[in-house]
């Protein structure tokens, strides 16, 4: 894509600094050499972005929409150099002129469009589709605040706004003449027209402008440039009154401007319970019919046919239901607009979309009141109905098995409307996130609805961009693996494999730990900076990084450090491996029991650090802020990845792959990808306990599970129980009463006392098993071998061929 030497490149740098700057390479901030290489990297994506839409045009080949409330995508700088081919031309020109790469690339601000793996998973998709070179756009919301910017505040969370488009974001261009308009509320009418057909007219309505702005995603040294479009909410012209500041409506005026800038004013933070804010159903409208106004007005400019004809050149997929209003906008459009017939619009719109879902926890399922959708979208509601009826009508008439069930399926039931079921019901396509979610979808949460449409239901079990979890994140690692098995993993990721020739290879282990201690370094010196804690880097890294839940038991890995705790103050002299847990995970703001256990962390590591009795053996660390770029710096340094959900409770995981990747050694119980991942590694390069999800299911439909009589029967569990209670961590006795009661009170609704001895014993077998470093540096070998196959490239080539036949 490019044709610079160091020599050149470091002369466009200074010619970049000159005219946009007005500065030398010597007196440049950081900040102005950032800006000065992406505005390299802008000149050479452009002509590229354009040639690649032409080809898509010319060839008319079939597209996929992407549409998400969320794009995770981080920093941008470091993977489109990588991409380009510009990366080691670009570290080696900034190291010459006496720069720090990472210190120029830190100055971007991490895009954090995005909560956690749903969003994370968007971005890795884009990623894949544009390495693999398929024709696949992302479509979400330009969130003026992305995810809060988390400090910690005497063991507190507390919460910041993140302003990331402070300064200027050079990734993005603006399309104003692509904007499209968007209308709410309002009064339907409908006029029959003679032939029948009915008109609708609409009074009153509010508009607003959909302006898109477009964000590259570069292909792997491909050429191709996909687009990610961001859609931000403006005053509509329409709206624009022109009031002088002396009118009485001025006031209003304003307020009425600010309404509308606040639909894609902040990501909401919270995806642990659904809210039904009226707001966030806003940003999911505004979404869907600026996304499906572009997608009909692309296909009229590439093909010159009807839209009944669009299934055969674009499919939209729907990231959960946050954007499934697709379905009644579709049939809106198809309908109101266009002409279709009813029959006609719902063939064309449910062999349009296809729908992932991303949780089977209840408290995460969309349902919004019905009230809502009738004042908000009016016209939506009336065509939400019909689906609802002739839904039920459906399954009266032809699958008489089904009848006493319809009231389980109704996408409307009890004034509100089931966003899950629209999205099955209008969807070819619905899968889940990894093979036991699926099945769990199949034969428990959505039972009924696979028995009506069996066909539609398949797995696609997440991935990873390994270019960035791997090749970027870990140039050691990678550089070693090249050495070894050459570099044609980097395009066909289960050529990682070969490495398993290198398992027993003295010299590459050697080399792999080599590169492990160096990222632990990196690391070391991280937390050093940031909180003066010393690190001891012989120690296991044991790492869980991930959003707070209690469904993923951050709470369970805690006891266990007061378990150990307590073992080494009874006997200092007791022979363990040294470990340093590593903590980093942001809480929804309203989620009361995940902020405690934040406290918890943050209250133990003040006790287990400052105690000289502990030495080296034991240290725990909380990184605050969580988010991709501190994953980057986590993930390679990580040695036991900690993945220790409920069993039955995460869909998939991604971060379970992304440590793989680089090494590390699940601790987890069977669920989610992590069963996938034990299946492949084998059980001696793994270590999984705990309860199945089967046991787990059990227990919640029959009972019989009993938290008090494991605090009486095992005095493990006991004495760390009554410190908790007790004041010993913390400095009020008080102080973490809610978590006790939880757990004693409300009967461990996630089962950690009841894995707890499980996972004690599991982490003594980690103990002993880093003791065989030999041994050790193998596993790793071996995970990192058969990582391949969780790249995001695998996902998308299984999307591709089942589901979006490109
Ligand atoms: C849920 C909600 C619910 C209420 C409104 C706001 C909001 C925003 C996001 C979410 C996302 C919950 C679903 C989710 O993130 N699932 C995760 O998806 C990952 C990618 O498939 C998967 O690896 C994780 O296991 C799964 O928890």
């Amino acid at each position: 894509m490019h044709n610079y030497d160091p020599a050149s490149f470091h002369t466009a740098i200074e010619g970049k600094l000159k005219r946009k700057h007005r500065t030398t390479l010597e007196e440049a901030t950081d900040k102005e050499i950032y800006y000065s290489i992406a505005s390299i990297i802008q000149d050479l994506v452009m002509p590229k972005w354009f040639e690649t839409n032409q080809e898509i045009q010319q060839n008319k080949s079939k597209q996929v929409y992407y549409i998400s409330m969320e794009f995770l995508i981080g920093r941008l700088i470091e993977s489109n150099l990588q991409n380009c081919g510009l990366l080691d031309i670009c570290n080696q020109t900034l190291l010459d002129l006496g720069r720090r790469p990472e210190r120029i690339y830190e100055q971007e601000h991490d895009a954090a469009l995005g909560n956690g793996g749903l969003g994370r998973l968007a971005a890795c998709f884009l990623d894949s589709i544009a390495s693999l070179g398929y024709a696949g756009h992302g479509s979400g919301i330009r969130y003026r605040y992305g995810l809060f910017e988390q400090r910690i505040i005497h063991g507190n969370q507390v919460e910041l706004p993140d302003y990331w488009l402070k300064e200027e974001y050079p990734w993005e261009t603006r399309k104003p003449d692509e904007a499209v308009e968007i209308r709410f509320g309002g009064t339907v009418h409908e006029h029959k027209r003679r032939d029948g057909s009915l008109e609708i007219s609409y009074e009153n309505t509010d508009s607003v402008m959909a302006v898109p702005y477009d964000v590259p995603v570069l292909g792997y040294h491909n050429e191709v440039v996909n687009t990610l479009r961001l859609w931000s909410a403006e005053l509509s012209p329409a709206e624009n009154k022109g009031l002088s500041a002396s009118d009485q409506q001025y006031y209003h005026h304003l307020d009425h401007i600010h309404s509308i800038e606040q639909i894609s004013g902040f990501l909401y933070p919270d995806d642990s319970t659904f809210e039904g804010k009226e707001l966030r159903l806003k940003q999911q409208y505004f979404l869907v019919s600026a996304t499906i106004k572009n997608i009909i007005a692309n296909f009229r400019r590439n093909h010159d046919l009807p839209l009944s004809m669009m299934p055969e050149y674009t499919v939209i997929q729907i990231n959960d239901t946050h954007p499934s209003l697709a379905v009644p906008e579709l049939m809106r459009i198809l309908m109101d607009e266009e002409g279709y017939g009813w029959e006609k619009a719902w063939q064309i719109t449910t062999n349009l979309l296809a729908y992932t879902n991303h949780t089977t926890l209840s408290e995460a399922l969309e349902k919004w009141p019905v009230s809502m959708i009738q004042n908000l979208l009016p016209r939506l509601y009336m065509i939400i109905h019909e689906i609802n009826e002739r839904f039920c009508e459906q399954i009266y008439t032809t699958h008489p098995e089904l009848r006493d069930k319809i009231h389980e399926l109704a996408i409307i039931s009890y004034e509100q409307i089931h966003m899950a079921h629209l999205a099955i019901v209008g969807s070819f396509s619905v899968n889940g996130v990894a093979k036991i979610h699926t099945e769990i979808l199949k034969n428990k949460e959505m039972k009924n609805f696979y028995t009506l449409y069996p066909k539609k239901f398949n797995n696609k079990t997440n991935g990873i961009t390994h270019r960035r979890w791997l090749q970027q994140v870990n140039p050691c690692l990678a550089s070693k693996i090249t050495d070894v098995i050459g570099p044609r993993w980097v395009h066909e990721p289960h050529k990682l494999m070969n490495l398993l020739r290198y398992t027993n290879d003295a010299p590459f282990l050697e080399t792999m730990k080599d590169c492990k201690q160096h990222s632990k370094h990196l690391l070391a010196k991280y937390v050093y900076e940031q909180q003066g804690v010393k690190l001891n880097t012989d120690s296991i890294f044991d790492v869980q990084i991930k959003r707070l839940h209690e469904y993923k038991r951050q709470l369970m890995n805690v006891f266990h450090i007061i378990y150990l705790y307590n073992e080494l103050k009874d006997n200092p002299n007791m022979d363990i491996t040294p470990r340093t847990f590593i903590f980093a995970a942001k809480a929804a703001p309203s989620y009361h029991l995940a902020k405690e256990v934040i406290k918890l962390i943050h209250h133990v590591a003040s006790v287990v650090n400052n105690d000289p009795d502990i030495k080296d053996k034991l240290k725990v660390v909380f990184l605050e802020n969580y988010n991709v770029s501190l994953a980057e710096k986590i993930i390679p340094a990580a040695e036991v990845s900690e993945q220790i959900s409920t069993a039955s409770k995460e869909a998939s995981g991604t971060g379970n792959m992304k440590m793989m990747m680089n090494g590390a050694i699940t601790c987890g119980t069977l669920d989610g990808a992590n069963i996938e991942i034990r299946d492949f590694v084998g059980d001696d390069n793994i270590f999984i306990f705990g309860l199945t999800a089967e046991q787990v299911l059990d227990y919640y439909a029959h009972g019989g599970y009993d938290a008090k009589s494991i605090y009486h029967a095992d005095v493990r569990v006991k004495r760390v129980l009554d410190q908790l209670n007790g004041g010993v961590f913390g400095s009020q006795e008080i102080e973490f009463k809610d978590l006790f009661y939880n757990i004693m009170y409300h009967n461990d609704p996630f089962f950690v006392l009841k894995d707890f001895g499980p996972y004690v014993e599991t982490h003594e077998m980690i103990d002993r098993a880093y003791r065989d470093q030999n041994h050790w540096q193998r596993m790793a070998a071996t995970n990192i071998a058969h990582s391949g196959k969780f790249s995001s490239d695998r996902t998308i080539m299984e999307y591709v061929s089942d589901i979006w036949k490109l």
